[in-house]
């Protein structure tokens, strides 16, 4: 099975322009608690190379693109960030890295809980202990 889970961003446009609406508990799997966002990247500098115990996210690129590796443990997927319309799913327990962001590239994370860096696994090994045991 694959790691990929999308949420339902669909635009709601008009000839004004669109409009995407993110609602916790509706189109969110969660209530969501924070959200960041992260610009400014480097093509070659990529971020991420961690897994959450409990924080769960959802990843939006509202401007240009990146690419997302998702990791469990067991399987590994890549998918392509590239439309305001798309949210991807980051569980907990899922190793995440983000790779090759475009120069425009503005990558909005909803997150289900407040900052901690104690929810953080930053050490593969520890996360493969973590998950496969
Ligand atoms: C994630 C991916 C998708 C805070 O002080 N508060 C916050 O809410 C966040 C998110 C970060 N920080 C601090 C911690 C570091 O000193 O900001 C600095 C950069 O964070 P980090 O190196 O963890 O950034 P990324 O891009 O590697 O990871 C971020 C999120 O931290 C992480 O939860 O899942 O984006």
């Amino acid at each position: 099975m694959s790691l990929v889970e999308w949420i339902k961003l669909p635009a709601l446009g008009d000839e004004r322009g669109s409009l995407v609406v993110a609602e916790s508990n509706i189109n969110v799997p969660f209530a969501i608690e924070r959200i960041y966002y992260i610009f400014n990247t480097q093509k070659d500098t990529p971020r991420g190379f961690h897994a959450h115990y409990d924080l769960k996210q959802v990843a939006i690129c509202l401007s240009g693109s990146c690419r997302i590796v998702l990791d469990d443990g067991q399987r590994k997927d890549e998918v392509w960030l590239d439309s305001p319309t798309k949210g991807l799913v980051i569980d907990t327990r899922v190793w995440h890295e983000m790779h090759e962001f475009s120069e425009d590239c503005i990558l909005l994370v909803l997150a289900s809980a407040h900052y901690s860096e104690a929810d953080y696994i930053r050490d593969y090994d520890k996360f493969l202990e973590v998950v496969n045991g």
